[in-house]
């Protein structure tokens, strides 16, 4: 138990000695990075163990969060935190003269994710485990995470992510756990002496799936969940290469067998939106689909008094979109072929475990997989999908004899592909979307057909942050803060961040509020001026813009307001206060307009740069390799929280609540969740522009838009379009390097509206800077997105979560004492 400084430093030294061989004063910051790490594990370790025992005990629901990406970002700061040891541990390391905050620098930034989905679902972990639920993950160990990003001249240049290189201090690998997933080959029935059919493999890729287990900590509450990642191994050590067509004298083949296995579990795909029809795709998700529910269910049967068909009782599969929707065939497979259940008895527990999260409403990113290669792939799992299908269809034609229109388009297999969507909704028993606005799309619009059959499966889930990582955590200053006004219950019930609106008009509140951000603001410049060599300029307005490079989401309109006030100061206006803008985020490795945004906002950095006019007034600053390391930086430093996707696109949004939470004031669209952030702090606190849903559906539906005709009557927009066009009229930039960008916005009539929103953003952003004048005011609107923001805690997601599709309770018993001072004193800045 890490309960005093002599006891911490004593473990600390032991492990390091135990480690190493090597005593305490030559170990590397490496080797005190893993000491410490296995310092905490330690002490992780024992209310793991007794989590897990409690979990038996108690034998209630337990749930599993599938999904293909967990954006955890790194752990040992927050574990630390959550065993209320931070403080002792800094003191501690400070009396052997160790800098905590350099061994946590050291630990990599784990990606398994590309964005939004994947950050979610980490908070997600956070806060079951927090809230002490029995909620459990299961993914990928993919050796590779989401890639690296440089940026050489101006364009993303990507590097792999090789995050494992050192020993993962995290993770426990436990090869008694693997369990065996089939690929390919043939498949088919053989009647059994009782009657029942049992199901034949003939040379099908068998492959071995090795679970790695990596501690949750629940915030001070001694629970400890699992994040269970599978990795692909070649199935035994005698197949390490396939005895029999070794003995064929196919030893290559043998080999390269082996090579497709490990492969499954080597890269996350880096596409966050656009399907592509990667068969390896395909593999990992039924890889670990197949790897968790096999080993779920071997779990839950080694209960005493176990009856399979009372699954449901014990278990919930969250599939997070649709990647992993092959839980509903595959859990299927396990229910009929090894468990023995017939047709109607595993499709009623199936589908009463299964629920499903949409987090789209692009066409183009619903799954859909060709049949020829998914048969080829799943022959087992394809007869049954087509079962579930040739079922569903007959149910809807009774129903809807007179509408085979319908019935088409809802089938699970048609037009020659897989249609996941459509199989998640109709396996499931519960769908929602993640912001009201998009649950309302959802049901009137994209899943229409869905909705009017089974409406009581939809409902909205808004989603949210975990406000221990994205505020306890990356901004002390400000916890400190609101642990001196309104005391510390807001760490445990974060809803009570509402009572911080009473400081509202407390001028001496307001000030320390600024000199907060400013503080932060120093911080992020130092952290950009060590990494950039680039110094920016705290006096300025820190306006920022993170997030997937898409067209969607609209950098381009912040880039094009970017370049009108350049236009306006080499006119000789004054634009008021000075602002840097800075934006990060990547861009899918074969999405060439998305990179080509990328370079337009580093050659936009290069132009401002070299302008006298733009000096001390105007920068840019694109950063490399956004992540949840430098996310964690930028947040507490942010002043403008650029919300600005075409209404209707953005599902939700997450990072609109994490800026919030730090005090930044949104301008936004009335999209997504900004929507219910608008709400939240009312009109005077958020700053809206642009067209709203309906009349962005209702350009849809009359197809009246024309980009030229907007583009024709603003000279500003004529101007900054013929600049783009001639490469920012510099000679190194080729006139045809902005083609995409150009041609998106006029040879394809401006698909998400940005020439049509452009004046009303760059109106509203006369505004903003206006109220940015007034520090008082300022303060106040920063003061009350802090205090409104509460509600978009992931605890509060995820209660409504467990209230209302998983029916869980917390299994929490006892609260773990504290050994730190904290929150009294939240740490240092
Ligand atoms: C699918 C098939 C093949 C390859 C890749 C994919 C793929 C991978 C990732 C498709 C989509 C994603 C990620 C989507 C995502 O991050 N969506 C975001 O989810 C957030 C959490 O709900 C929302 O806040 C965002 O609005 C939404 O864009």
């Amino acid at each position: 138990m890490l309960r005093s400084k002599t006891q911490v430093i004593a473990e600390f030294k032991k492990k390091i000695s135990n480690m190493f061989g090597i005593p305490f004063e030559e170990a590397s910051v490496a080797n005190r990075y893993a000491a410490l790490a296995a310092v905490v594990r330690d002490e992780i370790n024992e209310d793991w163990v007794e989590t897990n025992a409690r979990y038996t005990r108690k034998d209630e629901r337990q749930v599993y969060y599938f999904s293909l990406e967990f954006l955890t970002g790194r752990f040992l700061e927050n574990n630390l935190l959550c065993l209320g040891v931070r403080d002792i541990c800094e003191e501690a390391l400070g009396e052997l003269g160790v800098d905590l905050n350099a061994l946590l620098e050291t630990e990599p930034d784990a990606g398994l994710g590309n964005g939004g989905l994947g950050r979610l679902a980490a908070c997600f972990l956070d806060s079951m485990a927090a809230l002490g639920y029995a909620g459990h993950g299961n993914g990928i160990r993919y050796k590779y995470g989401l890639f690296t990003q440089k940026i050489v001249d101006g364009y993303q240049v990507e590097l792999p992510d090789n995050w494992l290189r050192e020993a993962n201090a995290w993770e426990i690998r436990k090869p008694d756990k693997s369990v065996e997933v089939l690929l390919g080959g043939r498949c088919y029935p053989v009647p059994e002496k009782d009657g029942s059919l049992k199901f034949i493999y003939e040379d099908a890729l068998r492959v071995r799936a090795v679970p790695y287990d990596i501690p949750i900590v629940g915030y001070r509450n001694s629970t400890v969940n699992n994040l269970r990642l599978w990795s692909a191994e070649a199935a035994s050590d005698e197949d390490d290469l396939d005895f029999k067509s070794f003995s064929r004298g196919d030893y290559v083949n043998a080999v390269y067998d082996r090579y497709a296995i490990e492969a499954i579990s080597e890269v996350l795909y880096p596409d966050d939106s656009n399907y592509n029809n990667r068969e390896l795709r395909l593999k990992q998700q039924y890889f670990f689909v197949s790897a968790g529910l096999q080993s779920i269910v071997r779990h839950h049967m080694r209960k005493k008094e176990f009856k399979i068909a009372e699954l449901d009782k014990h278990i919930c599969i969250h599939i997070n979109d649709t990647h992993p929707s092959l839980a509903v065939p595959e859990l299927m497979r396990i229910l009929m072929d090894s468990c023995g259940l017939g047709w109607d008895n595993a499709w009623r527990v199936t589908t009463g475990i299964i629920a499903y999260t949409n987090h789209t409403i692009m066409p183009e990113a619903l799954e859909k997989w060709p049949i020829d290669s998914f048969r080829a792939l799943l022959p087992r799992i394809y007869m049954i999908v087509e079962e579930i299908n040739r079922r569903f269809c007959a149910e809807m034609l009774r129903r809807f004899p007179s509408d085979p229109g319908r019935v088409a388009r809802m089938a699970i297999i048609g037009d020659g592909v897989v249609r996941m969507a459509n199989l998640a909704i109709v396996g499931s028993f519960s769908v929602n979307g993640v912001a009201a606005v998009h649950t309302e799309l959802l049901k009137t619009h994209v899943l229409r057909d869905f909705y009017e059959l089974y409406p009581e499966k939809f409902n909205n889930k808004t989603n949210g942050i975990t406000h221990r990582r994205w505020l306890l955590k990356s901004n002390p200053a400000l916890s400190e803060l609101l642990c001196d006004t309104i005391g510390s219950a807001w760490i445990r019930e974060p809803q009570r961040l509402a009572e911080f609106e009473r400081f509202k008009n407390d001028a001496s509140v307001l000030t320390r509020l600024t000199e907060i951000k400013r503080a932060n603001k120093q911080r992020l410049a130092k952290i950009i001026l060590e990494k950039n060599g680039i110094s920016i300029d705290p006096n300025s307005i820190f306006d920022v813009q993170v997030k997937r490079i898409h067209a969607y989401k609209r950098q381009i309109l912040n880039l094009l307001h970017v370049l009108h006030l350049y236009f306006r100061l080499q006119n000789g206006d004054d634009i008021g206060t000075p602002r840097t803008f800075i934006m990060a985020g990547k861009a899918a490795p074969s999405y060439y307009y998305a990179k080509n945004v990328i370079k337009l906002a580093s050659e936009i950095t290069r132009l401002l740069a070299a302008a006298p006019s733009c000096k001390g007034k105007l920068s840019l600053i694109f950063l490399e390799n956004y992540g949840i390391a430098l996310a964690e930086h930028i947040f507490p430093a942010a002043e403008v929280s650029e919300q600005i996707s075409t209404a209707s696109k953005e599902a939700s949004g997450t990072s609109n609540m994490k800026f919030m939470m730090n005090g930044a004031v949104t301008i936004g669209t009335g999209d997504g969740a900004n929507i219910e952030i608008r709400n939240q702090v009312g009109d005077e606190n958020f700053i809206s522009f642009g067209l709203s849903v309906d009349e962005v559906l209702e350009y849809y539906a009359h197809g009246n838009y024309s980009s030229w005709q907007v583009l024709n009557s603003d000279p500003r927009l004529e101007r900054i379009l013929a600049f783009i066009r001639s490469g920012l009229g510099c000679e190194h930039i080729p006139a045809d390097e902005f083609i995409n960008i150009a041609r998106s916005l006029l040879d394809y009539n401006d698909e998400f509206f940005v020439l049509r929103d452009f004046s009303s953003y760059v109106q509203t952003q006369e505004k903003l800077e206006k109220m940015y004048r007034s520090t008082k005011l300022w303060s106040k609107m920063s003061l009350m997105n802090i205090a409104g923001s509460g509600i978009f805690s992931s605890d509060n997601t995820i209660t409504q979560y467990a209230n209302d599709i998983w029916h869980i309770t917390p299994t929490c018993e006892k609260e773990r004492p504290s050994t730190s001072v904290r929150p009294a004193k939240i740490g240092k800045t």
